[in-house]
């Protein structure tokens, strides 16, 4: 493997267009947070960087939306997203933002250098058009048909379903999402980055040489390549961006894909002079931390944009994570389907790291994930309180109560006490390996198997009952499980900072560095320990079901605010009115209309007849709970077939905002063949 001297390692940049979620900590940031402070606890010289991503039309839209000017939403929400990173110890070596002045430079330096190449193609092309809003569509203006996978919502830049990079002009059945209105298309200038021509190099960068990445990430990568790349135009014509620097380019901004990943670039530039040590030198680790949504961004757009520059270092890895659900339910902020990061830290404060720990033990890291309270409840409750809270208290209690807080000292070890060490040793090593692999729920679990084996000691050697006995051994076993408690310090330090530094309080010592565990024993006979807290509380059934109901309440909401009934149609005459022939009726049979969803064949006693009706209610009704039932039915529609039966009549249903059907029914019993009037 190769050794490198620095790690350059970045997170997505968030859009700053709205506050942040548990499912951008689980699949980025609580992720890259560990790895970032696992390589400091090692001694390595990393950098961490983030920061918000305040261009493209997903920022327009919310200032439109909003009627503030675009800055006014990035000031706003940049605040907001920075403060919920430093309360979650995320340790950004800096957390920069797109609309400052380096990263301007930084982008136009960069766009400058490829065109003087000559690499891209400057093309006319016919681009969608809102003639409404007197507007170019592109990315999230216009939605409509992804060509490969038929999502009916695909952006113009990209399906977020199948996760292909798209241009507007493959959509298909193009809507544009300002006005509505079917665009039309008009030609204007644009610069390509050549995908096509980089295709044998990224084929050959990835697939051959990088066969080591997460299997979600090369498949997607695979199928891309195998798919055929096309250029991609990166400029658009918008007001809002960094301007394409040459001239002729008036009214044109960088396309928000190719100028936020050299956000990262501007951010180090922002944080130290030696910025090139950590994005040129060969000896440098570059690694991207992302979603699954922005790989393609990350393993071929960017690498292909420093590919073309020329002096730039390529990721050594990309460790995408899939989605987190949450309650099995999609994570969605227009719904307000989420944990919103600022609500929580008001519902459980100083709970953070229950949160790390629960987003890590179950990280969407191969698969979609689920976020669920209950099981939110039972990682705090069974794991942090049951195995690491309750080691680290039993010990420090112990030793307050026989020895007075002082640690006592080892008088003889058994067999038992020296499998310590040894034990510790192989933990450390596998954390390392699943943390270098980026496995890190692994990494978590591997970090609680100490605190499992002190609770096993413990509960082996029983301190609380040899008191009586055996003093000189409770010294042992006591300051062995304080020498255990000062080693998972720093174990846990990468997925649970703020309980490493409770801990090492409680504890009363220093950081212990990575290399130091499992060497030796840290901590000193007569050392004083500070008073026993405890690391972690039980979290009660009533705290949950608030969060749960909270929950509902949105998805209540969700449908009132859906529940909005369609405007009134255009006036009918009485006469019109007269010429409908509406009866009350009973449902005689009804049985699936084979090979349809849809259907049910009903037959109907009118009162002047038993007719066949076929109606289209079978995904909300059984043939077997309406036979009996009273209707309402149109009975003086023309007969229609429908599915080859002769249909005579339409049973009347009353339809609700999410499309449901119910039957509208008289209210009294009344007889078969009633005049609705
Ligand atoms: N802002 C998309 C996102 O928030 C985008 C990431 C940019 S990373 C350079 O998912
Ligand atoms: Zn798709």
């Amino acid at each position: 493997m190769k050794i490198f001297k620095r790690y350059t390692v970045t997170s997505a940049l968030p859009y700053a267009n709205g506050p942040i979620h548990i499912g951008h900590l689980a699949g980025v940031y609580v992720p890259a947070d560990i790895y970032c402070r696992y390589l400091r606890l090692r001694g390595k010289d990393v950098l961490f960087i983030g920061g918000s991503d305040e261009h493209g039309v997903p920022i327009t839209i919310k200032a439109k939306k909003e009627g503030i000017s675009p800055q006014d939403v990035v000031n706003r929400y940049h605040e907001i997203i920075k403060k919920s990173f430093e309360e979650f110890g995320i340790s950004f070596d800096i957390y920069s933002r797109t609309t400052s002045k380096v990263h301007y430079e930084t982008a136009s330096e960069i766009f400058k250098t490829i065109y003087d190449k000559g690499e891209f193609i400057e093309k006319v092309t016919a681009q969608y058009f809102d003639e409404e809003e007197n507007q170019f569509l592109a990315d999230r203006y216009i939605t409509g048909t992804c060509p490969h996978c038929g999502n009916e919502n695909a952006y113009g830049d990209q399906c977020e379903k199948c996760g292909t990079s798209l241009n507007a002009t493959d959509l298909i059945n193009p809507k544009s999402t300002l006005s509505g209105s079917k665009p039309v298309l008009k030609e204007t200038k644009h610069w390509f980055l050549p995908l096509d021509k980089y295709e044998p190099w990224l084929r050959k960068w990835i697939l051959e040489e990088h066969k080591e990445w997460k299997a979600n990430v090369y498949g997607q990568c695979k199928s891309w390549l195998d798919q055929g790349l096309q250029p991609r135009a990166v400029s658009r014509d918008l007001d809002w961006g960094v301007p394409v620097p040459v001239e002729g380019a008036e009214g044109k901004v960088l396309y928000v894909w190719f100028d936020a990943p050299i956000g990262y670039i501007s951010a180090t530039k922002e944080l130290t002079d030696k910025w090139e040590l950590y994005w040129k030198d060969q000896e440098t680790k570059l690694v991207h931390f992302i979603g699954k949504d922005n790989i393609v961004f990350h393993c071929i757009v960017f690498p292909t944009v420093l590919k073309a520059e020329g002096s730039y270092i390529l990721p050594e890895n990309v460790p995408a994570n899939e989605f987190l659900n949450l309650e099995n339910d999609k994570i969605s902020t227009s719904r307000n389907w989420a944990v919103w990061l600022h609500e929580y830290l008001v519902d459980f404060p100083d709970k953070q790291d229950v949160l790390r720990y629960t987003l890590t033990a179950n990280a969407p890291e191969t698969k979609d994930n689920d976020f669920t309270w209950a099981d939110f409840q039972a990682r705090n409750n069974n794991e942090l309180v049951a195995i690491l809270g309750n080691f680290v208290n039993r010990a420090m209690v112990l030793t307050h109560k026989y020895f007075d807080g002082k640690i006592p000292e080892i008088t003889a070890e058994t067999d038992y006490e020296k499998q310590m060490l040894e034990e510790t040793k192989k933990i450390k090593s596998n954390i390392e390996y699943s943390i270098e692999n980026y496995r890190f729920r692994e990494a978590l679990k591997e970090a609680m198997e100490l605190a499992r084996w002190g609770n096993k000691y413990l509960a082996d050697t029983e301190p609380w009952k040899l008191i009586k006995t055996d003093e000189a051994r409770v010294k042992t076993i006591l300051n062995i499980s304080l020498q255990i408690a000062a080693n998972i310090s720093t174990l846990i330090e990468p997925f649970l900072p703020f309980t490493a530094d409770k801990l090492r309080h409680l504890l009363n010592i220093e950081k212990i560095g990575w290399e130091k565990i499992g060497t030796e024993y840290h901590l000193k006979a007569g050392h004083a320990l500070n008073p026993a807290t405890l690391l972690f509380e039980k979290i009660e059934d009533d705290a949950i079901k608030a969060q749960v109901d909270k929950l509902l309440q949105s998805k209540k909401n969700n449908e009132a605010a859906a529940a909005i009934a369609k405007p009134q149609k255009q006036d009918i005459s009485f006469d019109d009115f007269s010429k409908m022939d509406i009866r009350t009726g009973t449902i005689l049979t009804a049985e699936k209309v084979a090979k349809t969803k849809k259907l049910l064949k009903l037959t109907i006693d009118t009162g002047i007849d038993k007719r066949c009706v076929v109606s289209g209610i079978a995904e909300y009704y059984t043939s077997e709970e309406i036979i009996g039932k009273k209707v309402v039915i149109l009975v003086n529609l023309a007969p229609r077939e429908i599915k080859g039966i002769q249909s005579q009549g339409m049973i009347l249903m009353a339809e609700n905002s999410d499309g449901c059907l119910c039957f509208v029914a008289p209210e009294k019993n009344i007889m078969n063949g009633g005049e609705i009037k």
